[in-house]
């Protein structure tokens, strides 16, 4: 499997900045004569999406359950919208501990745990709800502790929905109008291998140039849960929709390892209980946002509705490979996701 990405130098320049903020908020606590429990902790949480996206919604929970459980003695900085740079980026600079948090994605994520990419597996799941009651037990803990030998302790999988398709070319109704199109993907080896496998040219592009790479052409289209189209204003340079759903990501919410670790039990616990009440929170927003949503594109865009099971035809060699790439923890989630399936497939959207 391929390791980690070395960073660019963009990304060690936004390192040394992050670096100092880090060093700003370790003096301030060191500060005084000698460490007290009344001392604030400062701690840098860093995200990639859009004002008023339920990521940033619920890193704004977060920081308020936070501050209210510790009685302010923890303080949660949020750097959102690619601030601190992209998923990518905000991946290496938490596993050098020079960044504390991040509500990050599932691609970029993979290149430290690739386990993690078959979750996004196509048509695995049937709704959001379907991948909840899946991760959130033995697969979450399976995660958790591949995510433990490389630096990171995961706090949750918040949702970044079920995947639709959008393009500026022609509607989609079956997978060989997929065919040709140059899709962006993000940095996710699973996505590209689907889009690969339907003869799109998946581009791998950080999503903070999404926008402008649509509306200049640079990539016909790009996939996305609407509520991350909607909030990035994607729809604006978009002319087609089509809702495929054919894929389901979770932001994994990482902390650095160490500074994890550096922490009081108290503190740690604060952290671990507002993260998961935040999760909550950020997931009944996707849901709520994700209905009005497409009822609002209904009128803006043209929306196809294609026959899913064409898709999930046409995307088994998928399934193939990753089953050979990683066969133990394949079988763990298919079967998770099959014991479950039969509950969903009615509710199914
Ligand atoms: C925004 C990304 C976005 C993801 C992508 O931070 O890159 O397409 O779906 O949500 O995380």
């Amino acid at each position: 499997m391929t390791p980690p990405r070395a960073p660019g130098r963009r990304e060690l320049l936004r390192g040394v900045a992050l670096a100092g903020l880090a060093g700003a908020g370790l003096s301030s606590c060191a500060g005084g004569d000698g460490p007290r429990r009344t001392d604030s902790v400062r701690i840098i949480l860093g995200h990639g999406a859009a004002p008023g996206n339920p990521r940033s919604e619920g890193a704004l929970v977060f920081q308020r359950l936070v501050a209210e459980k510790s009685d302010g003695e923890v303080e949660i900085q949020i750097l959102g919208q690619e601030s601190v740079g992209s998923d990518t980026e905000m991946m290496v600079s938490v596993a050098a501990g020079t960044l504390d948090m991040t509500i990050n994605s599932q691609g970029p994520f993979s290149s430290y745990v690739p386990e993690a990419s078959l979750i996004g597996l196509p048509f695995l799941f049937e709704s959001s709800q379907h991948a909840y009651e899946v991760l959130d037990g033995e697969i979450q803990d399976s995660i958790a502790a591949l995510a433990q030998d490389k630096g990171f302790h995961v706090l949750g999988f918040w949702d970044n929905g079920m995947r639709d398709i959008t393009n500026s070319v022609h509607p989609i109704e079956v997978p060989d109008d997929v065919a040709g199109l140059k899709i962006r993907t993000p940095d996710d080896p699973m996505t590209i291998d689907i889009f690969g496998e339907l003869g799109a040219n998946p581009t791998p592009m950080a999503f903070g140039e999404l926008y402008l790479g649509l509306r200049q052409g640079a990539v016909d289209g790009q996939e996305n849960p609407v509520v991350n189209i909607h909030s990035s204003s994607l729809h604006e340079v978009q002319e087609h929709l089509a809702v495929t759903g054919h894929k389901y990501e979770m932001n994994p919410f990482v902390m650095s390892s160490t500074r994890w670790e550096s922490l009081d039990p108290e503190i740690r616990t604060v952290i671990e209980e507002a993260g998961l009440e935040a999760q909550q929170e950020q997931r009944r927003l996707m849901n709520a946002q994700s209905e009005e949503i497409y009822a609002e594109f209904e009128e803006i865009l043209e929306v196809t509705r294609p026959d899913r099971s064409l898709f999930r035809e046409a995307t088994l060699p998928v399934y193939e490979r990753w089953q050979q790439e990683h066969p133990e923890f394949f079988d763990q989630i298919t079967a998770a996701a099959d014991a479950l399936r039969a509950a969903h497939e009615e509710s199914a959207a």
